[in-house]
């Protein structure tokens, strides 16, 4: 069976997620739910990343033990991913006894190796990022991400050897051995690479809350260090390089633009050092801002996920992040542009359509529309279907989710203007016959585009299927590949169910 594991980055615990959390892990989903639909075997992992300087600091200021403080931030993330669907295999939190003795073993070894050696660390360090920084790097002397002054430190430290690694790396980078996605990323990569890979502090002194060296008590292990361990340790990894897991390498790491640098440094770094072998594949997504700017608590331009769960409901939510950029570009969000996009895609669009042709269905005799008037030319006529399923799975293996989406509302719009064009509503009275030939090649294409919601919005897709009479645990045992017009010998037997979008209230 084909293997496919996707990951997420685990995040930070300092504060409750925010709408870039969810947007990764709504497209880190989607994906894993489009490969679960091709019958192969994935692991999907996403966490929490929950030691280090910046959570020590947050603890302190707000007058709370480090570990009470990570459980509380922790649980808001688990308890949003139970509201929006996300159907990871397992929740890491590099809290965790395992994970913690597995980083123990992992640099143990990499110490007896000498790819870890002691030294002193004299530089730049920004707490928000909880990364090194070059003076070249900063803007007016501040992060450019993070907009403040990163503190100087000189401290004894351990130093992982990254520098050992750069030209079998870079290689592996240029040949797409470790795939960076998309294209300008690569390039952004490669230019970083020229100025070469420095060794990179590996622990730290002053920093109490963080995962203790085993060799050296005094010193803690750099978040990052930590932090990159959990790709391996989310799948049951106990530190041992001679024992690989099953699930190993991943097919992609999800991220965003703002964690580039170390994917695609220290971590292969480590993953060589360690003689394991690479990721096939790192895809980095844009930022969502607001009026052009990142969203970041300080400027007040934060939109809340909750108040887009509340105003439009899981489904919609995923759906109107998912569509809100093509996958890998920044975009700007605001309510406005959601709420159109959600009248005019789902309550006018799709939501409309399913409504209309199931209540024209239900007006047939017994609702039951068989096979008798299946008519592959006339369902042609409305729309290319098998074409569009083609499509749509080249989307998805080119990772290009967004525009998977927006076949369905390709096929939604072809749908609706076929129905006006052969005034479908009149036909009932006038051509029986035909009618029911229409209303059957409708409802197969409505149980089709219950497949292509499924990775995006499951629960609208039950709710689909469901209304045509079709058996759901069946349903979900097939593969998409087998999923072809020809080969469908559907029944339907309608049952009109809740409208699938409501109209919003007004703001
Ligand atoms: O960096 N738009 O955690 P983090 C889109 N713990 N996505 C965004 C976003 C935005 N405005 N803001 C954040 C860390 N993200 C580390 C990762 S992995 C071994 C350790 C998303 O809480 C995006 O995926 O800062 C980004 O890469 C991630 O959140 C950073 O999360």
């Amino acid at each position: 069976m084909q293997k496919f594991y996707i990951t997420t980055p685990i995040y930070y615990v300092n504060s409750k997620p925010h709408i870039g959390h969810i947007y990764t892990t709504i497209a880190a989903d989607t994906i894993a739910r489009y490969h679960r639909m091709l019958g192969e075997q994935v692991f999907f992992l996403t966490g929490t990343d929950e030691h280090g300087a910046k959570i020590e600091k947050m603890a302190e200021k707000i007058g709370k033990k480090p570990q009470e403080f990570v459980n509380e931030i922790s649980a808001k993330f688990q308890f949003i991913w139970d509201e929006l669907n996300i159907s990871n295999n397992r929740f890491i939190r590099t809290t965790e006894k395992a994970h913690i003795q597995a980083v123990q073993n992992s640099l143990q070894y990499l110490y007896d190796k000498g790819d870890i050696y002691l030294s002193k660390y004299k530089g730049l360090y920004c707490r928000e990022c909880e990364q090194f920084k070059n003076e070249k790097d900063l803007v007016n002397g501040k992060c450019p991400e993070h907009n403040i002054e990163p503190e100087k430190v000189e401290e004894e430290c351990y130093m992982f050897k990254m520098s050992a690694y750069q030209d079998r790396l870079l290689k592996l980078i240029k040949n797409d051995k470790l795939k960076i996605r998309p294209k300008k990323y690569k390039n952004e990569v490669l230019s970083f690479y020229k100025n070469g890979l420095k060794d990179v502090a590996f622990s730290r002194k002053n920093v109490k809350w963080g995962i203790v060296l085993p060799w050296d008590k005094s010193q803690t292990t750099y978040v990052w260090a930590d932090a990159f361990l959990n790709y391996l340790t989310g799948l049951g990894w106990d530190g041992d390089v001679k024992k690989i897991p099953e699930m190993w390498p991943a097919y992609v790491h999800l991220i965003g633009k703002d964690i580039l640098r170390v994917h695609t440094s220290i971590w292969p770094a480590m993953l060589l050092a360690l003689n394991l072998p690479l990721p096939r594949q790192i895809f980095v997504h844009g930022f969502f801002l607001v009026n052009g700017k990142k969203m970041s608590k300080s400027v007040g331009n934060v939109i809340d996920p909750e108040d887009l769960i509340s105003a439009y409901g899981t489904e919609a939510t995923r759906y109107l992040l998912i569509s809100a950029t093509h996958f890998g570009d920044d975009s700007d969000v605001n309510l406005e542009k959601f709420n159109k996009k959600y009248n005019a895609d789902l309550a006018n669009g799709l939501g409309n359509l399913v409504s209309r042709i199931i209540t024209m269905a239900s007006k047939v005799q017994n609702s039951e529309l068989d096979m008798q008037f299946k008519d592959i030319k006339e369902l042609n006529s409305i729309v290319k279907i098998d074409k569009i399923l083609q499509d749509y799975k080249k989307r998805f293996q080119d990772l290009e989710i967004d525009i998977a989406l927006d076949l369905v509302q390709k096929v939604v719009k072809k749908c609706d203007s076929y129905i006006s064009k052969v005034k479908l509503w009149e036909l009932a009275s006038k051509d029986n016959k035909k009618f029911c030939k229409i209303l059957y090649n409708l409802l197969e294409i409505l149980y089709i585009i219950g497949w292509m919601c499924l990775p995006f919005m499951p629960e609208i897709a039950w709710k689909i299927w469901k209304q045509l009479g079709i058996d759901i645990d069946n349903e979900l045992k097939k593969s998409l590949n087998n999923i072809k017009i020809d080969n469908l010998e559907l029944n339907f037997k309608i049952k009109k169910g809740d409208i699938l979008f409501p109209r919003l209230k007004a703001l």
